[in-house]
């Protein structure tokens, strides 16, 4: 036996399955499919992370037990490559993304390798291809032609030392998480994608799909969805209404005063009346340097204005009550107003301890001069005029019925789920292919001008207005109008970081089209993905937004399935040794090149999957990594201690049979590390024999190869066990053969239980009575006595009925 050289045998193994292209999928096939996909990645600096081999390692264990089990199998990986840290890196090293961009994707693709997934590395894609975004902007001028897209007016987070729009992420308490300098709200023009038109679509389809249940909450969760009512509140001595949104019309007795988000228009609208401006717009401008997270979840205190000058009144106890303004109420929910109803709610509670406003309790159960009385899906009403006495679920019905009789309002449908801001003021995204005419409007990029490339420049340093670099180069903006001809400016904005993603997986299987973004017979044959696998951090707005434009383009009849994944999981985070989340900073990062080097790819991908329950976060181990190498040391000692004989061992076969069974349904529940532990136990009964045949080694062979490729390819080459691995089938097991040789029974006389004895499980009749009447008690019953009948179910019960 020579000896175990990852080194080797890993390097001479990909490079066999790269030359005879083992992995690439069949055209034109009449296999059933296998769809599996994993979130493609970023190509970093950095490199790849522990984190996304366990991401890819998991779809890739089925990826290969599919292709034994006779599945034409479709793996691909491919580049989300546009985006910011990429830019910022190019701009600091004065190189260009392009650059940046080719060299970390040659990082990855030579890790990825290195780890011997099986990809088909000739379905490739790169969202920074001119070829690929051709399609991405095709699909957006789609959406664009069907009102999916439009422009408004919209507040922007504003660094002003990086001179860049940031995300809400990117910044704390008002100061920039990068350089520290004030963040500000520009007014700005941004593009929107109509996402909330297909809210109820995003919903419903959650039925049609098998998601881990935590997936689809997350989901539901974004949506938001709330039913409730609008209703008018006058303004004193005016015309205008101040509307609002509320989930609680039972509720408008306790409305004791309004409070509206620092941005909304009424303030402006109602100037003239009000006597304290100068106080109002100090509070408003506090407000803008706060992120909507600081504004909603932080904020414990609660803070506000009162208007002075004007009153609201309630519509049905016609008394005044006063206006303020406070930033936790947010201007992009509902109406941006809010009837304040302290009773009964925690933060307008609180908000009137502070300012001393009246708590009127309308709903019983509660003592609302301790806190608000929240508890109240059923409960009586009381104080409340008209709904007194009435239970919650019908003061809501009656109270909506009456605002619509008397029109001062009617039931509304909300959700908390924004419409999707489109747009990036960087230079390292897809343009987006609209031309501004000061005649025609808005005009789409003829479709044969497509792809709208990135000019070739020398600096795309973000300028310091807030706008996109593209904005720079008049030779690249300045244009003709494709309607009228006259002079025109391409729109500078750019795609965010979330466009290309949101349809990668209609591309991998037709790569190379240049007609369409795929063909429908192709998507006929693939879609929908069978199963997605990605991270837990990405099942709300990338899986919402790749929903939205695949129901969108099923909608215009380009796709031919509703949703685009079948099927969708998470797994848990890879952390430090410490428990901590691995990170630069903390100095806790484990590259997997490393452990590649040291142990091999195959101890990378044992341990990997045996680290822990999957969708758990598991902490980095490298005992844990070493460990998993030992144990594929002794897989491969096993080649010592195999014999010549056929079939399996006769001390082996249940617990084969028995492993057979676990790991393939552990593999299919993503129970990797339990799959592992049971090949682990197999492992230790072959070496409690002195010897185990070909078949034996055979079939553990091939239930490890999905983990451990390498290896098992080599062990099985060296064994001269026929054929190739990679051609042959997944191994069976025989039901009856996975339970143990011998069962307990129970045997009863005349129908009571007198007795149990141990048999082998296929034992029969005779066999049975002979050991049954062996037994003293049981004799005794029969004893004397004839046997009149016998009910023998082996493996089951034995009744003896005597006379
Ligand atoms: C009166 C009321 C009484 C409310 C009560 C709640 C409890 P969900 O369920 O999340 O949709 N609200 C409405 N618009 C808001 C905004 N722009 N910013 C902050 N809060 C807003 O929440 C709906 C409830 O949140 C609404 O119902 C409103 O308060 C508040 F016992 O109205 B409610
Ligand atoms: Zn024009």
């Amino acid at each position: 036996m020579s000896t175990y050289d990852h080194k080797q045998i890993e390097k001479d193994w990909q490079k066999y399955w790269e030359e005879n292209e083992t992995f690439r999928i069949e055209e034109n096939s009449k296999k059933e499919k296998f769809y599996g996909l994993v979130e493609f990645p970023y190509p970093s600096g950095v490199g790849l992370h522990v984190g996304h081999v366990r991401a890819y390692t998991s779809l890739e264990v089925i990826a290969r037990k599919r292709r034994l089990e006779g599945f034409n199998v479709l793996f691909p990986i491919g580049w989300d490559a546009f985006g910011l840290p990429t830019e910022n890196y190019a701009i600091k090293t004065g190189r260009h993304p392009r650059e940046v961009t080719d060299e970390n994707i040659a990082v990855f693709t030579d890790q990825l390798k290195r780890i011997g997934y099986s990809f088909d590395w000739s379905k490739e894609i790169d969202t920074t291809d001119p070829k690929y975004f051709k399609w991405t902007q095709w699909i957006f001028l789609q959406l664009f032609k069907h009102g999916l897209a439009f422009r408004d007016r919209t507040y922007v987070n504003f660094c002003n030392g990086c001179k860049v729009v940031l995300a809400n992420e990117d910044f704390r308490d008002g100061k920039c998480d990068r350089c520290g300098s004030e963040v500000v709200q520009l007014e700005k023009d941004v593009w929107f994608l109509k996402i909330r038109e297909y809210a109820e679509k995003l919903l419903a389809g959650l039925d049609d799909v098998d998601y881990l249940p935590r997936i689809r909450l997350e989901q539901e969760n974004w949506i938001g969805k709330s039913i409730g009512a609008e209703v008018d509140f006058a303004i004193a001595g005016h015309d205008n209404a101040l509307r609002v949104f509320t989930t609680r019309p039972d509720t408008l007795f306790g409305a004791t005063f309004m409070v509206i988000a620092p941005e909304h228009p009424l303030i402006a609208e109602l100037a003239a009346d009000i006597t304290n401006m100068a106080e109002l717009v100090d509070y408003q401008e506090k407000a803008k340097r706060k992120t909507e997270f600081e504004r909603v979840q932080l904020a414990k205190d609660k803070t506000g204005v009162r208007i002075l000058g004007i009153q609201a009144i309630n519509p049905v106890t016609h008394t005044e009550i006063p206006i303020f303004i406070a930033d936790y109420v947010m201007m992009g929910y509902g109406t941006g107003a809010i009837m304040a109803v302290p009773g009964h709610d925690t933060r307008d509670w609180e908000f009137a301890t502070k300012f001393g406003l009246p708590i009127i309790e309308v709903i019983k159960g509660g003592d609302v001069s301790e806190a608000a009385y929240t508890d109240t899906d059923s409960g009586e009403m009381v104080n409340s005029g008209f709904l007194n006495g009435m239970e919650v679920k019908q003061a809501i019905a009656a109270a909506i019925s009456y605002l619509e009789k008397e029109n001062l309002g009617k039931q509304t449908i909300n959700y908390k789920m924004k419409d999707w801001a489109f747009n990036r003021q960087r230079y390292w995204g897809e343009p987006i292919p609209i031309i501004h005419c000061p005649k025609c409007g808005m005009v789409p990029v003829p479709e044969n001008e497509l792809p709208l490339e990135l000019p070739k420049v020398e600096s795309y340093e973000p300028t310091d207005n807030g706008k996109s670099p593209l904005a720079n180069i008049p030779e690249w903006y300045q244009t003709t109008c494709p309607v009228c001809g006259g002079p025109a400016e391409r729109e500078t904005d750019t795609m965010p970081q979330w466009a290309g993603s949101s349809w990668y997986f209609l591309r991998y299987f037709d790569n190379q089209n240049d007609d369409e973004f795929a063909s429908m017979d192709k998507m006929k044959y693939w879609l929908p993905v069978d199963w997605y696998n990605g991270g837990m951090e990405h099942v709300t707005r990338h899986l919402l937004y790749s929903r939205f434009w695949h129901q969108f383009l099923y909608d215009i009849g380009l796709v031919p399935t509703k949703e685009p994944y079948a099927k969708r999981t998470a797994q848990g985070l890879i952390l430090g040794n410490d428990g901590d989340k691995m990170s630069k900073s903390k100095g806790n990062v484990v590259n997997p090149n490393e452990i590649i080097d040291n142990y091999g790819a195959d101890t990378l991908r044992t341990y990997i999957m045996f680290i822990g329950d999957y969708e758990k976060a598991a902490p980095w181990s490298d005992n844990g990594a070493k460990g998993c190498r030992r144990f594929l040391d002794r897989v491969w000692k096993l080649q010592d201690i195999v014999t010549d004989g056929e079939g399996y061992s006769n001390g082996l076969e249940t617990a084969i049979h028995k492993t057979i069974k676990k790991v393939s349904s552990d593999y299919e529940e993503m129970k990797y590390n339990t799959a592992i532990a049971a090949m682990m136990t197999l492992l230790n009964e072959f070496n409690k024999q002195s010897k185990i045949t070909q078949d034996d080694l055979k079939t553990f062979i091939l239930l490890l190869y999905p983990v451990a490729p390498h290896i098992t390819s080599q062990i099985w080459k060296e064994m001269k066990m026929g054929g190739r691995l990679d051609q042959t089938t997944w191994p069976q097991y025989d039901e009856a053969k996975t339970v143990d040789n011998v069962v307990e029974m129970a045997v009863q006389i005349n129908g009571k239980v007198r007795g149990t004895i141990t048999l082998p499980v296929d034992a029969d009749k005779d066999t049975a009575r002979a050991i049954a009447l062996s037994q003293e008690t049981i004799l005794s019953y029969t004893q004397g006595k004839t046997i009149v009948k016998e009910i023998y179910v082996p493996g089951k019960i034995f009744n003896i009925v005597v006379k």
